[in-house]
């Protein structure tokens, strides 16, 4: 009689019942995410060249992948069998008839029985992945894990559209996803900058549309550009073999083809879809653009014709359609807008945005398929059956659920991966924001703001990674990890289990995992967090480290002429004088440096108090204005405190009383980032006003001076704002920010 796997497993569990190992490690492995039900026993499975892995059928793909996973990471991979032999040490795939993506895994002295439905079994490979490269001297604890997603959505996004990523980082992305057991690949193919997927019907999409003359280089506001021409695209073969290779790891592949916006690519290469009919060149520089598909029956038909292929290549129910950030002012000045708009009753182009989703979403429906599209979708009337990607903020994914629709959330504060990860400004250039690794493990998807019956429409949320800071596929993986670490437990692991302090002690000896693929991860979140509060006496500062890991931590003081020499850090220092403080973190041989300038005036460690607060990311505390500390660029993290249309009092309590002549006040100037400088500062002592004007401001970082001779000791500054953002700049008529970073008095 042939004696199937089951057999051999069943005959092994009873032969080896009582194995008992000595020196048990007790300890629960680094797994992220972590899992939902684990038990750890004594003794352990001891992996050897002996070791087989049973499979076959429906289980092989599973059994592949670990195999894949250990080439990947340089390890000897295992032969798979469909049946054992006696005494064998074996890991055995059982496909059983559990729902979607659970799966059990068992580990006893001589067997390892992982078991799921397909896809389960697939999110079990990752976890026994992550305990064979983990395992001491090939030794893995004997344990029990229970596991299933907390949510049905996890997704990750990449644009290959700002830059270019070749087939083969497609698919180690992939890997990466199935490795931290996401399971929807968004792939974003065309844009403004590029358009990358082969469509037979229209050659000039990738002809032409692929290209682009050049790029711009370093930060927005420099509005730079080289004249490299920069492109690529994805062959339908190509496209074929990512979607097979996503499916053998249970990832699903959302292609998005963005309309009626974003379309600068697709424009020119067919001229003819957009109003004016005159646009040539594919976008070099980032951003929002005016040109976009023209809204009539011949486009429809071209895009229909796109959507046609798209939808022979992806076999996923979704197909995004994009929806976002598309202007209204050439469709208000185009005929044939006009036109539509009139034949079907459209009151104003927000109803032209909608009713053009609508038309589209009908044609996919027709074809079995459902949208998906950016919050936008939304204005002017949701299409029947669309899902909507909350990107806004959360307003959009509350309206969209209250209104009976599934959404998918993303919002900018937590899941774009683009954000800076550290407020030092030793990170490489990103777009701005600052989403650090914390913040990411402390999002929760469902917005406060649903009841339980709403909060069912919202299926899970996806992190995105828009590449225009992103130049080569190195600088993605920084970008994604270790954050995807931290999203996929958010999306994986039961909230009641989340705990940060354990989340980092897993992810220290899990960085081996990354390691081993040879991945370009982060370590900013190994730098020790630090607080500067005010110091024993006035006018001056104290400051201190606290770190999240074990590691030495080691400071310096450097002045221009002294070299800084490091000694151990024991606790708080006292700051009085300007100069720079290094400081030196070792996370077991990870080691990293950062440097601290101090500029001290007589308001170092004052009391601030703000009126009203800043607004949205830059409310930070008063005490950063008095730090002693000008706050750097890019503005990220908490040096500097930001109002939007507003403007502000701020109160400086400096503690005793000193003989002063002047205060300097530190702002930001960035007019394409919406940030002015203010128009004057005003420094009031009793009733005596001093006011000044800053006149005709430069970009980047500057300073108003205020004299005021006087003994003080507080003193009241009043920040005057230009209004709204001016005619002829960016988000003209708009409200704009005013940035302030540090007050001095002298
Ligand atoms: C907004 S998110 C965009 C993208 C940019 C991204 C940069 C969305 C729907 N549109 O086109 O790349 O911001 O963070």
């Amino acid at each position: 009689m042939r004696k199937g796997p089951l057999y051999w497993i069943l005959f092994i569990l009873i032969a080896d019942c009582s194995a008992h190992a000595a020196g048990d490690e007790n300890r629960i492995p680094a797994l992220i995410p972590a899992p939902n039900k684990i038990e750890i026993h004594n003794g352990h499975f001891a992996i050897t060249s002996r070791t087989v892995l049973l499979a076959e059928g429906e289980a092989l793909p599973a059994a592949r992948l670990l195999n894949h996973w250990l080439g990947l990471s340089g390890l000897d991979t295992l032969p798979i069998r469909s049946v054992s032999s006696p005494r064998t040490p074996f890991v055995a795939f059982s496909i059983n008839s559990d729902t979607a993506e659970a799966y059990s895994l068992r580990i006893k002295p001589g067997s390892i029985t992982l078991s799921g439905s397909v896809s389960g079994l697939l999110r079990g490979t990752s976890t026994l992945f992550q305990l064979l490269v983990s395992a001491s001297g090939g030794k893995i604890p004997c344990l029990g894990i229970q596991d299933q997603p907390k949510f049905a959505y996890r997704g990750v996004h990449l644009d290959v559209c700002r830059h270019f990523m070749p087939k083969e980082f497609v698919l180690r992305y992939i890997d990466i996803l199935a490795l931290h057991k996401m399971n929807t690949f968004h792939w974003h193919l065309t844009e403004d900058q590029g358009w990358r997927i082969e469509i037979r019907r229209y050659p000039e999409l990738t002809r032409k549309g692929a290209w682009r003359q050049g790029s711009m280089i370093g930060p927005y506001r420099d509005q730079r550009f080289d004249s490299i021409p920069h492109g690529g695209f994805y062959t339908q073969e190509e496209i074929r073999e990512v979607v097979r290779y996503a499916q053998d790891r249970g990832i699903t592949v959302i292609p998005e083809i963005e309309m009626p916006g974003h379309a600068m690519a697709a424009l020119a290469a067919y001229p003819q879809y957009s109003c004016t009919g005159r646009v040539t060149e594919v976008a070099r520089g980032w951003g929002v653009f005016d040109d976009v598909f023209c809204v009539n029956d011949s486009t429809f038909a071209f895009l229909e014709g796109v959507l046609t292929e798209v939808m022979e290549l992806f076999p996923s129910r979704y197909i995004h359609i994009g929806g976002d950030e598309c202007p209204k002012t050439r469709w208000k000045e185009c005929p044939k807008c006009q036109a539509t708009m009139k034949a079907n009753g459209l009151r104003d182009e927000h109803e032209l945005q909608s009713h053009f989703i609508r038309r589209i979403e009908r044609f996919l429906n027709g074809a079995g398929r459902q949208i998906i599209g950016w919050d936008e979708i939304l204005e002017g009337g949701l299409a029947p059956n669309a899902t909507v990607m909350s990107w806004r903020g959360t307003e959009g994914g509350i309206a969209a659920a209250r209104d009976s629709h599934q959404v998918v959330m993303t919002p900018g504060s937590h899941c774009y991966f683009d954000h800076y990860q550290g407020e030092r400004n030793t990170e490489p250039l990103a777009i701005g924001g600052y989403t650090p690794l914390e913040k990411v493990y402390a999002y929760r998807p469902i917005p406060a703001e649903l009841n339980a019956n709403e909060a069912r429409y919202i299926v899970g949320a996806q992190a995105n990674v828009w590449t225009e800071y992103m130049y080569d596929t190195k600088q993605v993986e920084y970008m994604l990890l270790p954050r995807l670490c931290a999203f996929s437990e958010v999306l994986w692991t039961d909230t009641s289990l989340h705990n940060l302090n354990d989340f980092y002690s897993r992810l220290t000896p899990y960085q081996q995992v990354l390691k081993g693929w040879g991945l370009n991860y982060s370590t900013t979140w190994l730098l020790p967090d630090y607080r500067i509060e005010p110091g024993t006496r006035p006018g001056t500062l104290m400051f201190s480290l606290q770190s999240k890991v074990p590691q030495q931590l080691e400071s310096a003081w450097g002045t221009p002429d002294t070299k800084p020499v490091f000694s151990s850090y024991t606790g708080p220092i006292a700051l009085e004088s300007n100069g720079t403080l290094y400081i030196r973190s070792n996370t077991s041989g990870t080691v990293k440096t950062q440097s601290f300038e101090f500029e001290f005036s007589k308001a170092a460690g004052a009391t601030v108090t703000l009126e009203p607060e800043g607004d949205k990311a830059y409310r930070n505390p008063g005490s950063v204005l008095t730090d002693a500390r000008i706050g750097s660029l890019p503005w990220t993290g908490k040096q500097w405190v930001g109002w939007l249309g507003k403007e502000p009092t701020i109160t400086l309590d400096l503690g005793r009383s000193v003989r002063i002549d002047s205060v300097a006040i530190t702002y930001l100037h960035d007019p394409v980032s919406w940030i002015h400088a203010p128009r004057a500062c005003t420094a009031s002592v009793d009733t005596r006003e001093t006011r000044v004007e800053t006149g005709i401001p430069a970009n980047g970082i500057g300073r108003i001076v205020i004299p005021v001779d006087e003994s003080i000791d507080k003193l009241f500054i009043t920040v005057e704002s230009i209004g709204k953002n001016p005619e002829g700049n960016a988000g003209a008529g708009e409200d704009g920010w005013i940035f302030i970073s540090e007050i001095q008095v002298y």
